[in-house]
């Protein structure tokens, strides 16, 4: 289908940059702006959450690691032997390294990615790290439906969702997701889940609103990107970042502010801003053990265990069907 509002200057080779222009435009021209938190991913825009995740205000991701580290071989007691391990949105792979040597019979390790490039290089660096593991990728969205590899039907399934990435889903659509998942992995199925749990405001602030400003960045970074992939001229000192827990909807929100009324081109269409307005950029979703055990029991999975770190940060579950 054509694109009337774009301009034929812009560069709409690929059919991503065509819905990535489509997303943007559609939300930047909505009464209440805002981006999908899934754009962010750029190659700057990943190696800048990887900066993230090394920050000291930023504890997830080691808080994660953590718990891995810790209870990883009664983590990976919940997969039966001779399982198929399937990693939605698997990206660096670093985390399932930490429970692969408790998995000694797993039939295969299924990471699923959109991102096509990097999934082949991660397998690759997975077989020679772990020689005698059957390393079978999924390019695919794991929000869609998509199809495991066919010699696998009929072996126990267990799903691998670490990092809190269900947290960037509104908790309908988290709970669709969880359905959908079910239903690909059938009965049996084991999921092992790792979410973000709800705290102290100052300590989620700061999370998402680090000293060094690399969140900042990252934020500001999909203005670039979209500067750069649909053209715009987004002027980022004209924006700032914001991100504050909501405790009402217990989540973060992530906004890019604007600092005066400004007009932006994007893909030649004028957005007007009014100072002080702003464009929400992610949701990051909090839960409780208990809320996210509902969420998980809503979509059919029973919660079976859970583990934590001391200070109750961070959670990993396993659900059964
Ligand atoms: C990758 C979605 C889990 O919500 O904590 C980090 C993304 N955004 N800092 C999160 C993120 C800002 C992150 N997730």
């Amino acid at each position: 289908a054509p694109l009337p509002h774009l301009s034929p200057a812009t560069p709409l080779a690929d059919p991503h940059s065509r819905v990535f222009a489509e997303d943007v435009l559609a939300g930047l021209r909505a009464p209440r702006k805002h981006l999908a938190a899934k754009y962010f991913y750029d190659r700057q825009g990943s190696a800048l959450f990887e900066a993230i995740t090394r920050l000291p205000e930023y504890y997830p991701t080691r808080t994660e690691f953590g718990i891995l580290e810790r209870d990883g071989p009664a983590i990976a007691a919940e997969v039966a032997p001779g399982s198929a391990l399937v990693e939605l949105g698997s990206g660096s792979t670093q985390k399932v390294r930490r429970l692969l040597p408790h998995l000694r019979d797993l039939a295969a390790y299924v990471p699923v990615d959109v991102s096509e490039e990097f999934l082949r290089s991660e397998a690759e660096d997975l077989r020679a790290d772990f020689p005698h593991l059957r390393v079978e990728p999924v390019a695919a969205d794991f929000t869609q439906p998509f199809a495991l590899p066919e010699d696998l039907a009929g072996l126990p399934r267990a799903g691998f969702f670490p990092g809190s990435t269900i947290g960037n889903f509104e908790p309908q659509a988290a709970a669709a997701l969880l359905r959908h998942v079910a239903a690909t992995f059938g009965a049996g199925a084991r999921l092992i889940v790792g979410v973000d749990l709800v705290k102290d405001k100052a300590v989620l602030d700061a999370a998402y609103d680090d000293a060094a400003g690399v969140t900042a960045a990252f934020n500001l970074n999909l203005l670039t990107r979209i500067n750069r992939e649909i053209g715009a001229d987004f002027d980022l000192d004209a924006f700032a970042h914001q991100a504050f827990f909501d405790p009402d909807h217990s989540r973060i929100e992530m906004h890019l502010v604007s600092r005066r009324a400004q007009t932006v081109t994007v893909a030649g269409i004028p957005i007007a801003f009014a100072s002080g307005e702003t464009i929400h950029t992610e949701n990051s979703y909090k839960y409780t053990v208990e809320s996210f055990r509902a969420l998980a029991r809503s979509a059919g999975w029973e919660g079976r265990a859970v583990w934590t770190d001391p200070d109750r940060f961070f959670s990993v579950h396993a659900l059964g069907l």
